[in-house]
């Protein structure tokens, strides 16, 4: 048996990484639910875990990862079957960095150095995003008959700078998977769980045509890869929750909060899934199904 498997989770800006490390370390540590992966042995900090997973409980949404926040979240975690250990980590930067490694080409020795040896990637898009890839075609869809598009073109044009962190999430994403696995990084990727993140928004019942019909690209990228993939809806808030000492709307709040055991609010679909299990994606990527 491997010493221990590892596996990365990344996602751009705001894709949900945090809110699901936050769910996944109270549903292990609760023990609320049984799950196919337990808690690890542990031997570090686990002071911010322990922090997120208690504003979590209260139905906070968790604090955004800022830029000079080093989270360095590594979780330890344990087969139930067969004892086998499963290391999840979080890239120890925010989003942010992958928007900058799209625009500037370049990861921190850092960075590079925590993908190395990995198995499996988890990755996160959220369906609580709006559209960032409208084009001009979707824009002249809309005008009337007799408005000037060549005057409009000229105007978007002449007004608005390039901004490669704007670039569509999709196309960023794609970059960053081709370019971890291209030198120098090269990355040997076996497998990927697609994480689609905020489940309670999506319209679609099925992840993988969520997959299909909103991030086209990126579906299409992820079949020709010679890898495996699966495609996973989480709602590991269970709906929309407020910012803690931010007076306004409660979203699903008191809804949420009178749920009797607080790992039933998550919700996981695709692929089999118990329907709280977080950790079944986890598994999954570690190979240990059917063991
Ligand atoms: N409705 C709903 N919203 C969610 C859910 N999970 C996360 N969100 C929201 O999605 C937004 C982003 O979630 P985070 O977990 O902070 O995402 P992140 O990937 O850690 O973001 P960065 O730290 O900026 O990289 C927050 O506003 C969350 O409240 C969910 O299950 N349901
Ligand atoms: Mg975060």
């Amino acid at each position: 048996m491997a010493k221990e498997i590892r596996h990365m989770a990344i996602g751009l800006q705001s894709s949900g990484k945090t809110t699901f490390a936050a769910a996944l370390w109270y549903l292990v540590d609760s023990k609320e639910i049984v799950t196919s992966l337990r808690k690890g042995k542990h031997s570090g900090d686990y002071r911010y875990l322990e922090l997120l997973a208690a504003e979590w409980a209260d139905c906070w949404r968790v604090p955004r990862t800022l830029s000079e926040q080093h989270e360095n979240i590594v979780m330890n975690l344990e087969d139930q079957a067969t004892g086998q250990a499963v290391v999840l980590q979080f890239v120890d930067l925010p989003g942010e960095t992958f928007e900058r490694a799209f625009a500037t080409r370049q990861v921190s020795r850092k960075v590079a150095d925590a993908f190395e040896g990995i198995r499996g990637l988890m990755l996160f898009v959220s369906a609580g995003q709006p559209r960032d890839d409208v084009t001009l075609l979707d824009v002249a869809k809309t005008l009337s008959e007799n408005a000037d598009e060549d005057k409009l073109v000229e105007e978007a044009i002449a007004t608005v700078n390039f901004d490669p962190a704007k670039t569509p999430r999709q196309v960023q994403i794609v970059d960053f998977l081709q370019a971890i696995q291209a030198p120098p990084m090269e990355i040997d990727v076996q497998r990927v769980a697609l994480i689609v993140s905020a489940w309670d928004k999506a319209i679609n019942t099925d992840p993988a045509a969520w997959l299909h019909d909103k991030m086209p690209l990126l579906d299409q990228y992820l079949s020709h890869l010679k890898v495996e993939v699966r495609v996973y809806g989480v709602s590991a808030q269970g709906g929309d929750v407020p910012e803690k000492g931010v007076s306004g709307d409660e979203g699903d709040r008191q809804a949420l909060l009178s749920v009797a055991k607080a790992s039933e609010r998550i919700q996981v679909v695709g692929n089999g899934v118990d329907q709280h299990d977080l950790t079944h994606p986890v598994r999954w990527l570690s190979d240990l199904e059917g063991l």
